[in-house]
């Protein structure tokens, strides 16, 4: 059963609930960070020290702590750093913690395997080590760890709990360590740890070298004459794409269960990357076949051919069910990025704006 967005929820003390996410700048991050400050949480939120701004997906919801007494606060830290974990995680005294944080992109663990994991799998442990002690001292905490469907690599569709993990990436080797690791301190140490394992889910907000991001991307600035060509690796790849926003709804779900428990989170339909370009051309009226071309530097060493998940579980024990589906999802993002371009164009014709650097890495 979905719970009302707009209910306020009250700890059992009576004061408003705390939850930390750790990856709050990021595109779920962001939109996990709406749907808690919505129901009535203080949400802290972890931020790694940058040379640039890094808060722009939470622009929007941040309050200055001069001028409000803000739900949502952020603190400088990092999952490579375990002292700085525990030192926020006993400031906040959190009732959730939503671990987020990931080098999230599969092509850059092949590129940086070692960083990867240790951010990935050293990371989670850390955060599980914190969280331990934390609870051995009389606080009652629930924890969402962020796997992926990467998980299940090349175990053919539908992928369900059941599911064997094959990973075929330093990225998804990484999760499967992660998803270990949770799962071992639930059961040595009764944490209540539940185990999102969520398919792709996109949103206006995704990051810009991400398949379905770089596409609508360039179908806006190709529409306004900004770019030409738009290099891809493999079309053939098929993936089970749903909405951020709905499945942020289900990591909430699933830490206010009975039980701590695993779940897949997905749409139960998959399309190919040729299927994503086809349609977000066409959103634009345009050809697909005269801008896109192969770039062989974007196809990985290990690909992970067909991902289609079963959410029949969280169906029936969570009531989560996603309420966007791929075509308008693809429209949504579409015309967002048809707006942007605009805005770029205005910059441009007015000699604000440089040329863009698109992909440094071929990721
Ligand atoms: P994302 O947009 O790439 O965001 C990743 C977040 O992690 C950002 O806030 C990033 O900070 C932060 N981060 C990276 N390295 C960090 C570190 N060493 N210490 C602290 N923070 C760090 O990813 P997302 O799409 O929101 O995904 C959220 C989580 O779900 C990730 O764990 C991802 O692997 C997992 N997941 C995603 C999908 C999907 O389709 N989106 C599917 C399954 C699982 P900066 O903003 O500073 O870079
Ligand atoms: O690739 C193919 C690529 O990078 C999707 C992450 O959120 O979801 C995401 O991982 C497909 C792959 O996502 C390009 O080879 C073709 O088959 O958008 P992606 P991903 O690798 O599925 C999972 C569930 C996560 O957990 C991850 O954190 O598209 N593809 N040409 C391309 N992909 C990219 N990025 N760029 C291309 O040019």
């Amino acid at each position: 059963m979905f719970v009302s967005t707009e209910q306020p929820v009250a700890a059992t003390s009576g004061r408003a609930r705390a939850a930390l996410i750790t990856g709050i700048t990021g595109q779920d991050g962001s939109y996990l960070a709406e749907l808690l400050l919505s129901r009535g949480y203080h949400v802290h939120g972890l931020v790694r020290r940058s040379s640039t701004f890094n808060t722009e997906r939470i622009d929007a919801i941040y309050q200055d702590p001069h001028e409000h007494d803000p739900r949502l606060r952020l603190h400088y830290g990092d999952l490579s750093d375990a002292t700085g974990l525990r030192r926020i995680i006993t400031a906040v005294a959190p009732d959730e913690i939503y671990t987020l944080a990931a080098q999230s992109h599969v092509k850059v663990s092949f590129q940086q395997p070692e960083y990867t994991a240790d951010v990935i799998a050293t990371g989670t442990l850390r955060l599980l080590e914190a969280v331990r002690d934390y609870q051995e001292s009389g606080r009652r905490v629930r924890l969402y760890q962020a796997g992926s469907s990467e998980m299940f690599g090349g175990s053919p569709p539908p992928q369900s709990e059941q599911t064997r993990f094959t990973p075929r990436s330093p990225y998804a080797v990484a999760k499967v360590a992660a998803h270990g690791f949770a799962v071992n301190y639930r059961e040595a140490y009764g944490l209540f740890i539940a185990n999102g394992i969520l398919f792709n889910h996109e949103s206006p907000r995704r990051g810009e070298t991400f398949v379905t991001r770089k596409v609508t991307r360039a179908v806006g600035r190709i529409k306004l004459g900004l770019q030409d060509k738009l290099y891809l690796g493999t079309l053939d790849a098929r993936r089970d794409w749903g909405f951020a926003g709905d499945y942020v709804e289900a990591m909430w779900l699933m830490l206010q269960a009975g039980q701590p428990d695993d779940y897949v989170i997905a749409t139960g339909r998959s399309h190919s990357v040729r299927e994503l370009v086809e349609l977000a051309f066409a959103h634009a009226g345009l050809d697909w076949q005269e801008h896109v071309a192969l770039d062989p530097r974007y196809l990985r060493p290990t690909e992970v051919e067909h991902l289609c998940g079963d959410a029949s579980k969280a169906r029936e024990r969570l009531g989560w069910r996603p309420r966007i589906g791929f075509e308008e999802l693809v429209r949504m993002m579409v015309d967002h990025d048809l707006r942007l371009a605009e805005q770029e164009l205005t910059l441009r014709r007015a000699g604000y704006a440089p040329p863009r650097l698109l992909e440094p890495t071929h990721a």
